[in-house]
């Protein structure tokens, strides 16, 4: 078999069909509006983003990269040789702990990551196979729910589906259960469920995270308006609306807006949809959830997932669960 394959179930930069960016439109004219997080990541949201796991504020991805540091190979013993799925693998950097764990153990490399953004998918990809040169890559440029639908099975024994960097934190709590549902339906009985979570912790350690002094997360958080200008055909003023993130501490959650600075008309050509915005009326484009461990557990034990093992930090910041059907 060919080491790479890429294949596109949409196409991530054109609307493709008549459905596409639907959602966008309900988001923008429904009240408080909203948009869905998965526009944040363009070709260039999947850079700022990679920028913002290198941030000092941003305690996530390095506390994450610890604990699989210490854990990898723990888990390629439980898991023994098995495909590795992955939902949202932008850049898989820290993927590579995990390859490298079952490679040493001998296991053959069957990878197959899915994002929504092709220019990251593609070249992450090609890098990973001049790095592991026994690697198996098949990639999906896709979101979730359509890839979860299209997974077949694995030619080794096993899969286990990694959703990583606590992206799981983007979902509602309804969402949430759709979800774990989505993934139990995709998986056979015992395979594994790999969920990386972000926990509950002092507010202020939360909003610097969110509101980091170089302007990043600011600049991430607008690109979402430049994505939908090229993609559809909008005429959003960048410099009209400002980045605006708190912790909800009822919630348990980061909420993330962009503030309109003035009343304004935005027109979206390619969607026909034209927005009013008040002066300070805000689009909430993200939430990012905080865990409680016990309660994550409980509801994954509902959709029939049992926790095998928990890894977390000395902090108990971040935590690692894999799970099983
Ligand atoms: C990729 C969803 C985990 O919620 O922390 C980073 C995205 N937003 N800074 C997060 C994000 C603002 C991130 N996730």
């Amino acid at each position: 078999a060919e080491p790479l394959q890429i294949e596109y179930l949409i196409n991530s930069t054109a609307p493709t069909n008549t459905s596409d960016g639907n959602d966008v439109i309900q988001g923008l004219t429904k009240k408080p509006k909203s948009l869905p997080a998965r526009y944040f990541y363009d070709d260039r949201g999947s850079q700022l983003f990679e920028q913002i796991c290198d941030l000092s504020e941003y305690y996530l991805t390095r506390t994450e990269t610890a604990i699989l540091q210490e854990c990898a190979t723990e888990i390629a013993r439980i898991t023994g040789a098995c495909e590795l799925i992955e939902l949202g693998s932008g850049s898989s950097t820290k993927t590579r702990i995990l390859l490298d764990a079952y490679n040493q153990l001998g296991y053959p490399l069957h990878y197959l990551p899915i994002d929504v953004s092709a220019g990251i998918l593609e070249s992450s990809a090609q890098q990973l196979l001049t790095d592991y040169p026994s690697l198996r890559v098949h990639a999906l440029v896709s979101t979730y729910e359509l890839a979860l639908e299209k997974l077949m099975a694995a030619e080794l024994p096993s899969r286990m589906i990694c959703f990583i960097g606590s992206t799981l934190g983007n979902l509602s709590p309804q969402e949430c259960e759709l979800f774990f549902s989505q993934i139990t339906c995709a998986l056979l009985p015992k395979e594994y469920f790999l969920l990386g979570v972000d926990l509950q912790k002092p507010k202020d350690l939360l909003e610097a995270a969110y509101n980091d002094s170089q302007g990043v997360t600011a600049a991430f958080n607008l690109n979402m308006l430049q994505h939908l200008n090229e993609r559809f055909d909008g005429d959003f003023d960048l410099q009209q609306f400002e980045h605006w993130a708190f912790y909800n501490e009822s919630q348990h959650q980061i909420e993330m807006h962009l503030r309109s600075l003035r009343s304004q008309t935005v027109f979206l050509s390619a969607l026909d949809t034209t927005v009013q915005f008040a002066p300070e009326e805000t689009i909430l484009t993200e939430i990012s959830r905080k865990f409680n461990l016990n309660t994550l557990q409980q509801i994954l034990a509902q959709q029939g997932l049992t926790t095998v093992k928990v890894w977390t930090d000395s902090q108990q910041w971040f935590a690692l669960l894999l799970c099983q059907l």
